[in-house]
């Protein structure tokens, strides 16, 4: 079994999740690519918000129900990938596709928000293997950059001469704090730079994590 069956192991444990009558937030992502393509099977009756213009585009080509994103206030469920994964915790790691602010939203508006992902995911400290996507505003973006290089950082502009721009109009910088001890404190150094209009931390957010692993066995990890 390859890393892409686990991921849609994953994903269909995470579609018996949703029920009719639902409004689901849709995550971006490899992993919820199996997402979106088991809804559009099954189709479920829910009205669906989308984290990125991609995922939108996806899901109209399914057929799913589409809302628009200003009209809802609350969500039941939203389903999304992860980067990284801390164990026990639960803390993520996320923005790797550039999706992370509208992500962020949606999560923190669903009752439940559960992650997807194959056990690559998992680990002891957020920073082990993945970079902390910051997304920031791009006036500016070398004085943002400098703040977050003070806090160790290491910025790296996604796309260098051809920067990557995100669905919102603004730029990334990939973070890498190699291990990082303290979530919190590495979020709210974060969240004081004036530029920055989100990051890829995503702390006590997800209730669950449904990870998927190339045995095929679906393991559902509960917040301690
Ligand atoms: C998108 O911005 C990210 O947060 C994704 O959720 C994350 O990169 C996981 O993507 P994959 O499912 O493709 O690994």
């Amino acid at each position: 079994m390859n890393q892409d069956a686990a991921k849609a192991s994953a994903a269909e444990a995470a579609l018996d999740l949703v029920r009719d009558g639902m409004k689901l937030g849709l995550g971006t992502g490899t992993t919820i690519e199996f997402v979106l393509q088991g809804l559009g099977r099954r189709r479920p009756r829910v009205a669906c918000i989308a984290t990125s213009a991609r995922t939108e585009a996806r899901a109209r080509e399914l057929g799913l129900d589409m809302l628009d994103p200003d009209e809802v206030v609350q969500l039941d469920l939203a389903i999304d990938g992860a980067d990284e994964v801390q164990r026990g915790t639960l803390h993520l790691i996320k923005g790797l596709g550039g999706a992370l602010l509208r992500e962020k939203i949606v999560a923190a508006a669903a009752e439940r928000f559960v992650v997807v992902a194959d056990d690559s995911k998992i680990v002891d400290h957020l920073g082990s293997h993945a970079p902390v996507p910051v997304e920031v505003f791009p006036l500016c973006r070398r004085a943002t950059a400098a703040a977050l290089a003070k806090l160790g950082a290491d910025p790296v502009l996604r796309g260098g001469a051809a920067p990557f721009v995100t669905d919102n109009g603004n730029l990334i910088y990939d973070c890498r704090f190699r291990s990082i001890a303290d979530a919190k404190s590495v979020a709210g150094a974060l969240e004081e730079i004036p530029g920055v209009l989100a990051h890829g931390v995503f702390l006590g957010m997800a209730q669950q994590a449904i990870i998927a692993s190339a045995d095929g066995k679906v393991r559902v990890l509960h917040r301690a």
